[in-house]
């Protein structure tokens, strides 16, 4: 039986597998420049972030109806229970759907009927989480908040995502505090290609409440110290590292040191239907590549509920 856990770091764009994918595209009459599921799962095959955000963004052109993101995020959920997930903390890009003339709420509400059914009918509860891509202005942020008001009953938190290096946290100081100030909790990706600095600055700056990745924290001792003492959980993804080439191979990932360091990692799986595994497949693979013990695989799972978004529950929004 896998380990009950829970999934923080888990782009629900990122869970399209070619099934759906091409069942979608035939529904929507959308035509995929791949003869088949066999030759799209070939296209799976990245040198780093950009090379997978071009096919992520790309394939997304298949999701257009409130009934599609329901499906893609009830396939996400029946997948997460049966590899132990008890709780799952779900990314979503807007401004990706957006651009191509889908509305914010057809993409929320989309999401939120399966999520409203998911403890019922998978065993996990959930939170959303809403990202704005950092390789766009910070004015298109602003405006996807504003967009977003209406939803925001759905909505736990906001997070910062897509390309890193080159668009640093300072660049969202301003929407981060307006999200602050609507009671909406708040992570962002930092040093996954980027450098320690940017999770410093997303600290700063942004006031996360966790890092997503973080994997390149350990170059900076102060960082660390800071990290260890504040206890901010890292949520890393060590099979999209390999994927991505962030880390050459799995043997060489740093989540042992960073365990030994003191720090809060958690395990998670970012974009399952692209990198080759969902939560316990990732548990399984740093089981395998870095013999942790069972000791150290149950601190990853109980530090994933500690860093959850589960006390949330209280009344505490001005909107
Ligand atoms: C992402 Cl792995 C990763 N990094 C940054 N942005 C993303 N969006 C979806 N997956
Ligand atoms: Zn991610």
């Amino acid at each position: 039986m896998p380990l009950p856990k829970a999934e923080l770091h888990l782009h629900i764009e990122g869970t399209l597998e070619p099934e759906l994918a091409f069942e979608l595209a035939a529904r929507n009459g959308v035509e995929l420049p791949y003869a088949d599921t066999e030759a799209l799962r070939k296209a799976y095959l990245f040198d780093d972030l950009q090379s997978f955000l071009n096919l992520y963004y790309s394939l997304m052109a298949v999701l257009r109806t409130e009934d599609d993101f329901a499906a893609l995020a009830d396939a996400y959920l029946a997948r997460a229970a049966a590899q132990g997930v008890r709780h799952a903390e779900i990314f979503f890009d807007p401004q990706a759907h957006t651009a191509r003339g889908i509305s914010i709420g057809t993409v929320v509400e989309g999401l939120w009927r399966a999520l409203a059914a998911s403890e019922e009918r998978h065993g996990v509860s959930t939170r959303l989480i809403m990202c704005f891509l950092r390789d766009e202005p910070a004015e298109s942020a602003l405006l996807t908040l504003e967009a977003a008001r209406p939803h925001l009953d759905r909505i736990t938190g906001i997070g910062l995502d897509s390309a890193e290096v080159g668009h640093p946290p300072a660049k969202f100081r301003e929407v981060y505090e307006a999200a602050a100030a609507l009671g909406l909790r708040r992570v962002a990706h930092a040093g996954e290609e980027g450098p320690p600095a940017y999770i410093t600055e997303a600290l700063d700056l942004l006031g996360v409440e966790r890092i997503d990745h973080g994997l390149r924290a350990l170059e900076d001792p102060d960082l660390v110290a800071r990290l260890v003492r504040d206890r901010v959980p890292l949520t890393l993804c060590p099979l999209s590292n390999v994927r991505l080439r962030a880390v050459d191979v799995l043997a060489e990932h740093p989540l042992p040191a960073m365990m030994d360091a003191g720090l809060l990692c958690t395990v998670n799986s970012d974009d399952p239907a692209y990198f080759g595994g969902y939560a316990e497949d990732n548990f399984r693979a740093v089981r395998e590549a870095l013999g942790l013990s069972p000791e150290r695989l149950r601190e990853l799972a109980r530090n994933s509920f500690e860093a959850a978004f589960l006390d949330d529950d209280e009344p505490r929004r001005a909107r």
